[in-house]
């Protein structure tokens, strides 16, 4: 059993199209060559929905604008970590802007249909990403709500997880 002092309070931002996912590969920092979606902590006075525009518009990540509208809601514990995680997850369904690479990440889209896979379009490479992740991206992809947590042990690997759909609004 773990406890801890702290939980912080992170965003994280997806653009899902008809066919096919934004994705950033993060190239520095917490979760390291792997792939996510676009986001990080809070900063004071702010709230989760102005977290996630200024993660997106403000250039620090991608440099879009999308209406971003809150799809779930993550909870992970770690062995290795001193703090909790807590994760707001938000959807666009569309954007403006041009997507381009930064410091932090470099942005690709992935198929989620076989019918719109190709070789610059691949599936979602869930060998690339955190382990939870594939329990709940298939909820996010079918527009459902979900809240879910993960406990990762010192080795790095998921001990135990939870996801179940919900319903916000
Ligand atoms: P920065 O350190 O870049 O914010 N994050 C996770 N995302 C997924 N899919 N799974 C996890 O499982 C995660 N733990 C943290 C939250 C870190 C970004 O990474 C997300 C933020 O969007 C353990 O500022």
């Amino acid at each position: 059993w773990l406890e801890f002092d702290t939980v912080k309070y992170y965003t994280n931002a997806f653009i899902v199209e008809d066919s096919r996912i934004l994705l950033g590969y993060k190239k520095r920092g917490f979760g390291q060559d792997m792939y996510n979606g676009f986001g990080g902590k809070l900063e004071p006075g702010e709230t989760a929905a102005q977290a996630a525009v200024r993660e997106l518009e403000a250039r620090e990540e991608a440099g879009i604008v999308a209406p971003l509208k809150k799809c779930g809601v993550l909870y992970f514990t770690s062995e290795n970590k001193d703090h909790a995680f807590y994760i707001d997850v938000f959807i666009a369904k569309e954007y403006t802007g041009n997507i381009s690479e930064t410091d932090e990440m470099r942005p690709k889209w992935f198929a989620t249909t076989a019918e719109s896979e190709s070789a610059d379009q691949p599936p979602i490479p869930y060998s690339l990403m955190w382990e939870e992740d594939i329990y709940w991206i298939p909820l996010l992809l079918a527009d459902k709500s979900f809240v879910g947590r993960a406990d990762f042990g010192a080795d790095g690997n998921m001990r135990k997880w939870w996801f179940a759909e919900t319903q916000f609004d």
